[in-house]
């Protein structure tokens, strides 16, 4: 429950979870993950309700996720790589057409890890702007470079609307509630690598097994 002493909304903290994702031997944890998402989408909802078409989605794949780590095979979810292995070897995954597994974790998380492809691009585009910069037009070069590929023209058409009502650069720093602009960039520029390092290692993964293309 909400209490006096909850904290302010930071970005710091969602972006730190992130960093707790990675095990030692570079394997990603679902539960820190979908943790990361779930502090994304609360942070995205502050933006105002023109973006709830996009939270609803990501929400039920966030959902999806907690379900499986729920569910009697929770423990075959630990972490991405442990999912792969057991959702292929017991074929329940679409792989050419869907159907039958609607809700897999394979490809509930591809769609989260090219979304997450985005943030890296967007949050690289934050951090190395000047102050006159456009958080839309940012937004939006970092999503026509990558989800937008992905996506149907009515989701782009929708999503570019939406973009355009982000505010500017500096009233985005402070919903951010990370400190003044000097610490945004140092925050984006701490976080950042291991963003990308955790999107590397999905991808080099999904590359493996051959399912950047689930449907
Ligand atoms: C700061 C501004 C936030 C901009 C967010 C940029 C992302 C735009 C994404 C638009 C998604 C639109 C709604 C749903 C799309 C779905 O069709 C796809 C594919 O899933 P399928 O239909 O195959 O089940 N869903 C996605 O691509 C996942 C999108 C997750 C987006 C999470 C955004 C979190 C933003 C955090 C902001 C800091």
């Amino acid at each position: 429950a909400d209490s006096v002493e909850e904290k302010k909304f930071c970005l710091t903290e969602v972006l730190d979870v992130f960093k707790s994702c990675l095990t030692e031997n570079k394997e990603v944890l679902v539960d820190q993950y979908v943790a990361g998402w779930r502090g994304l989408v609360k942070f995205m909802n502050s933006l105002g309700s023109i973006f709830s078409f996009i939270s609803k989605d990501a929400v039920s794949k966030i959902q999806i996720m907690i379900n499986h780590r729920n569910g009697n095979n929770g423990a075959e979810y630990v972490t991405i790589q442990s999912m792969v292995k057991y959702e292929l070897d017991n074929k329940l995954v679409d792989l050419t057409k869907s159907g039958n597994f609607p809700e897999s974790g394979c490809r509930t998380i591809l769609r989260l890890h090219r979304a997450l492809r985005w943030l890296e691009l967007f949050l690289e585009r934050l951090r190395t702007s000047t102050e006159d910069g456009k958080t839309s037009v940012m937004c939006a070069d970092a999503y026509n470079e990558s989800l937008a590929h992905h996506h149907s023209w009515l989701i782009r058409a929708a999503a570019g609307m939406a973009f355009c009502t982000l505010p500017g650069r500096s009233t985005f720093f402070e919903v951010m509630n990370v400190g003044p602009p000097e610490q945004v960039v140092a925050m984006l520029g701490d976080a950042l690598p291991l963003i990308s390092e955790v999107y590397q290692i999905t991808e080099d993964l999904y590359t493996e097994y051959n399912l950047l293309n689930l449907p």
